[in-house]
């Protein structure tokens, strides 16, 4: 998250850092080595099959032999140790994001309407038939994702919602990532990791006919085959390091701001966390606080990295300032901490979710208890996307009735144009409609 010279160019002078980026230029490039691999292994997988996918299955995830599709038996075995708190904190999660989603789905209505005499024309909202869910356990097993993809696919109507998670070094799967995708109603449950799960799914080598969409983040490996099977399929984004920017001012507590900014830098050495402040006291105080807190922090081997290279605090000479600078980092996670939340609520344009108040915070939505998707957009797509939801797994498909007597209405036009462009038989079947007409 680095300002963009062309687009803030007009505000210099108007705000400084207190703290910029270790780290500044453009952000790392695919890497080549991944994109070969990838495209080598999409390819031997789309000739060999299922055969294949069991061989890199074997050479990345040391498999040996055996089912890996899950049944209820079991699934039920493998989640019997989990404690009941935790199972009772996922099914909180599950229940709030199927809300959301089931109110958002409830939004989204089919129309029918005569938009001109005679012209009948409509949408109607239907469901796409089969979605892949990829359920990484890396270095953190991020437990809601499976609500964010599977589950909302189920509650947007998806028939067949297939997850995929890898397998751990005893090769089961997180008993805990298996406990939620059970919960989110995915209906078939495989354990099988990376690239070849990708490829399993996409190319339907699963007892399934090849899904239509894939979802669901991962590391380098999984995000560049979603990039080359996109076309084929459908994918939700292609996730970058995760990313949080705060807005607060002199009504902002500068511990809380402090721990949200490493509550997301604890992601990866690569996370960017901004803040951009119109108090310059409030700047300094959360720069010592960053550094107090990061001290004691279990995770600082990876925040402490992320917060010198990709965290900046930036003053801002006022508060529009702070929301042009705050458009243009267009941050995957916005916090509004200030005494006129409502004020930059109604200005700000481009994040991926905004939480507003001392009392939001990140991890309600990450972990479900907020109900939103955590999947967001970002590396600045939130200027151009908006994060995955119910409405991207149902698809508005356009109708249109038209009767006889709007004939003249439509085919008159349409043969002029048709003539102009030169399209004969486009012509055609408008005037052969009117010919009909006497
Ligand atoms: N912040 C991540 C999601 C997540 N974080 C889940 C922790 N758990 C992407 O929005
Ligand atoms: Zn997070």
């Amino acid at each position: 998250m680095l300002l963009d010279p062309v687009r803030t160019g007009h505000l210099s002078g108007r705000y400084h850092h207190v703290k910029a980026p270790a780290l500044s230029g453009p952000p790392a490039q695919r890497n080549p080595q991944v994109i070969d691999t990838v495209s080598e292994m999409l390819a031997s997988i789309q000739r060999g099959g299922m055969d294949q996918v069991l061989e890199y299955a074997r050479r990345l995830d040391g498999y040996d032999g055996g089912a890996i599709e899950l049944d209820a038996a079991a699934i039920e075995a493998q989640v019997a140790s989990l404690p009941a708190e935790l199972r009772a904190a996922l099914d909180l999660g599950q229940e709030r994001t199927a809300a959301f989603a089931r109110l958002s789905r409830s939004k989204l209505a089919d129309f029918e309407a005569e938009i001109a005499p005679g012209l009948v024309t409509g949408v109607r909202y239907v469901p796409v038939q089969r979605v892949g869910a990829y359920l990484p356990a890396g270095r953190f097993p991020l437990l809601a994702s499976a609500f964010m993809t599977a589950n909302v696919a189920k509650v947007a109507g998806v028939p067949t919602v297939i997850a995929c998670t890898p397998p751990q070094p005893d090769g089961r799967p997180d008993p805990a990532v298996l406990y939620a995708a059970h919960i989110s109603g995915a209906d078939r449950i495989f354990v099988l990791g990376g690239v070849q799960a990708l490829a399993a799914m996409a190319f339907g080598l699963l007892g399934e006919l090849p899904v239509d969409m894939l979802v669901g983040a991962g590391n380098a490996y999984v995000a560049e085959a979603k990039r080359q099977l996109f076309g084929a399929v459908a994918i939700d984004l292609l996730a970058g390091p995760s990313e949080v920017a705060v807005i607060a001012d002199d009504a902002a507590d500068p511990v809380l701001v402090a721990a949200d900014l490493l509550g997301q830098a604890e992601h990866g050495p690569d996370s960017p966390a901004a803040l951009v402040t119109t108090s310059e006291e409030l700047a300094r105080r959360v720069h010592d606080e960053v550094e107090r807190q990061l001290a004691e922090l279990k995770t600082r081997d990876i925040a402490g990295p992320a917060w010198t290279n990709h965290g900046s605090i930036i003053v801002a000479d006022s508060r529009e300032v702070a929301v042009e600078l705050m458009d243009d980092l267009a941050p995957e996670h916005l916090e509004v901490n200030t005494a006129d939340d409502d004020w930059y609520l109604d200005r700000l344009t481009n994040y991926g979710s905004i939480f507003i108040g001392p009392w939001s915070t990140v991890a309600y939505s990450d972990k479900g208890m907020a109900g939103t998707n955590h999947v967001l957009p970002t590396a600045g797509g939130a200027r151009h996307s908006a994060g995955l939801s119910v409405g991207r797994f149902v698809k508005p498909l356009t109708y249109q009735r038209v009767s006889k007597d709007a004939t003249p209405l439509l085919a008159d036009a349409v043969d002029v144009i048709s003539e102009y462009e030169g399209m004969a038989a486009h012509r055609a079947t408008a005037t052969l409609r009117t010919g009909l007409l006497s």
